[in-house]
């Protein structure tokens, strides 16, 4: 069988198994498969900033010039308006410290942000960061984008709910598949150029999912950011530190990725792979 060399650290990316603790049943090393039908791209380093390396970054968002973060783990959850050039957290507002902070999205003049198992949604002023309103919200809660007219959440499983953005009611639902394979562990979302862009739980990659039919269309290799991170921490990689964030600032096309607790948030350009 011929297995394209290009196709490998992706697929090792992909098939790297979870933690034991996260290990699901039945989910086993595969073998290397055919170089996926998705367009792989790398992402070139543009710039570096600093990261606040206390954040454990859920959820991550330009909006007009401003970068807006969400921060999990329980008593440590905020949301944040950040300073890009110098990682200075210009404002935040707690989340209820029993409940743990994830992933977020613009909606109107509002943020609303998840929660992981809380079973609560809330919504946030973009302008001062009060909240707004909170709501029951049935479903386990990793990342939310907007597309459209509709929210978009995922849940770390291959599903992704496209919700009414004021009862959150599911309006519809896609699987997303890899060559007709479902891709789970879905973790924080980013909508941009017609696609969701999803960091995969525990994977260095970065997917790009169509909207219609939850197909992978893209897969961005981050290995080279995650490296150096590990390289930087002397490998001692603390717990979940794990790569999870993209922002897409439409009008200048920049892109901003970094990782839970990690002390660098890197500008990157993709770059289709020859
Ligand atoms: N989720 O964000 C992927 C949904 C859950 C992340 C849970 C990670 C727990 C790590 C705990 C580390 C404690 C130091
Ligand atoms: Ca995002």
């Amino acid at each position: 069988k011929r297995i394209s060399t290009l196709a490998l650290p992706l697929a090792a990316a992909f098939l790297a198994p979870l933690p034991v603790h996260a290990q699901q049943a039945g989910e086993t090393q595969a073998e290397p498969g055919p170089a996926p039908s998705a367009t792989i791209y790398d992402a070139e380093i543009v710039a570096r900033y600093p990261h606040d390396p206390a954040a454990f970054t859920q959820g991550l968002l330009w909006h007009d010039g401003q970068l807006y973060e969400s921060t999990g783990l329980e008593g440590q959850s905020q949301i944040r308006k950040v300073d890009l050039a110098t990682g200075d957290v210009l404002a935040a507002q707690a989340i209820p410290a029993d409940q743990f902070g994830e992933g977020m999205a613009l909606w109107g003049d509002e943020l609303v942000s998840l929660t992981w198992m809380d079973r609560v949604i809330h919504r946030w002023s973009l302008d001062t960061l009060e909240p707004v309103r909170s709501d029951p919200f049935p479903f386990e809660g990793w990342g939310l984008t907007a597309v459209d007219s509709m929210l978009v959440a995922s849940d770390g499983s291959a599903t992704l709910r496209f919700l009414d953005p004021e009862t959150y009611a599911v309006e519809r639902e896609v699987e997303v598949t890899l060559d007709g394979r479902p891709i789970a562990r879905l973790n924080e979302l980013e909508a941009a150029d017609g696609l969701i862009w999803a960091n995969q739980w525990y994977s260095q990659v970065i997917v790009g999912i169509d909207p219609a039919d939850g197909t992978i269309r893209r897969i961005v290799d981050l290995s080279p950011l995650v490296a150096e991170v590990d390289a930087a921490q002397n490998g001692a990689v603390r717990n979940g530190a794990v790569l999870n964030g993209i922002a897409h600032d439409p009008a200048s096309g920049r892109w901003f990725v970094t990782g839970k607790l990690w002390p660098t948030m890197f500008e990157v350009r993709l770059v289709p792979r020859e």
